[in-house]
């Protein structure tokens, strides 16, 4: 009845942008992301005939009602897959550093999921459990998976067919990603509003969504063919595209500060200096860079030069989910 499992984030190189299904959490799109190894949610789930209710800890915090019952009508969709009744007590550590810009729902949902489905002993596959991990947060679909990581938006009107793919292991291509903290303020349209609105009212959106596949098909050649100049282009001009329906939309909104521009600007200076950096940004002001491992300190050196840059975290591919022994946490009764 009890089990603890790790899953790391990931960062999109073609990005999750909108939604068909916001209940089933089913993408209007394909995306495709890269496993972090250096930032992780581990996630312990007890269930037990000895509560009464859903319990939520976080980094040894107990969490508001409000976060407690984001967690438990997820614990519920566990619930009704399995046919137990039991609540249980979700205790999470997260390595995230969210204010740069990572976000914790991908790990965090994709912990719990692999968690909850254990302890409950329920045998499922990944693809399945990348089904129910993506209805917490549709990001967290792509996480059950290291490496390099395919989300298909499916077509089924159940998302039986939306789940995360692996399609490179973290060992078969080593990349450096550099995230570029500016702004570590909260943001103000989250990703979840601003993709509705950006649905509901850009009249840029179709045009999204009329080259996001042929980014899509590029990205998988060049992640195939291992060529990055390739795939820097392609993820820059895919981010790009993604932020600029944020300006069409009503009221319009955007994620860059003058800092942002300022980074975005520096990876463009290294690559008139020779050197391929990429850059990527998602629903925030912060900015990840994308280079080879060879280049990886001159990027960090040059991006360090400017006064906007307030901390670089750097990441190689990491794993996906793995199970860990119950030592963190006392049994509940
Ligand atoms: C991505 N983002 O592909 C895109 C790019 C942000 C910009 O996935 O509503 O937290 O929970 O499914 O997964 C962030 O959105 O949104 C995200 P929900 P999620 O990484």
């Amino acid at each position: 009845m009890k089990a603890t499992a790790k899953a790391h984030t990931n960062i999109a190189l073609i990005k999750y942008w909108g939604k068909r299904d916001e209940k089933l959490f089913l993408p209007m799109n394909n995306s495709l992301s890269i496993t972090l190894d250096q930032f992780y949610t581990t996630t312990s789930v007890e269930f037990c005939t000895c509560l009464k209710k859903d319990i939520f800890l976080l980094n040894g915090n107990i969490m508001s009602e409000e976060e407690t019952n984001k967690m438990s009508r997820f614990l519920d969709l566990i619930r009704e897959m399995s046919g137990s009744a039991l609540y249980g007590v979700v205790d999470s550590i997260n390595k995230v550093p969210t204010a740069a810009g990572f976000a914790s729902s991908a790990s965090g949902f994709a912990a719990l999921a692999a968690a909850s489905t254990k302890a409950l002993g329920m045998e499922i596959s990944d693809d399945i459990l990348s089904q129910i991990a993506r209805q917490g947060s549709g990001s967290a679909c792509r996480s059950i998976h290291g490496g390099y990581v395919e989300w298909e938006k499916g077509e089924q009107l159940d998302g039986s067919d939306s789940f995360g793919k692996q399609i490179l292991t973290e060992n078969e291509w080593d990349l450096s990603i550099l995230s570029v903290l500016v702004e570590p303020n909260e943001k103000k349209v989250l990703s979840r509003e601003g993709m509705k609105r950006t649905v509901d009212t850009s009249p840029f959106y179709t045009g999204w969504l009329e080259t996001v596949d042929d980014d899509l098909k590029v990205a998988k050649q060049a992640i195939h063919d291992r060529d990055f100049e390739i795939l820097g282009n392609v993820l820059e001009s895919n981010a790009l595209k993604m932020h600029a329906t944020t300006l069409g939309a009503n009221p319009p909104f955007m994620y860059w500060t003058s800092a942002t521009v300022a980074v975005m600007q520096k990876v463009q200076e290294l690559r008139d200096d020779g050197i391929l950096a990429y850059y990527t940004i998602d629903a925030g002001p912060n900015v990840k860079v994308l280079c080879q491992p060879k280049d990886e300190d001159t990027v960090r050196e040059k991006l360090t030069t400017l006064s906007v840059v307030k901390e670089i975290y750097l990441c190689h591919p990491g794993p996906g989910i793995s199970y860990l022994p119950n030592t963190n946490t006392k049994s509940c009764c």
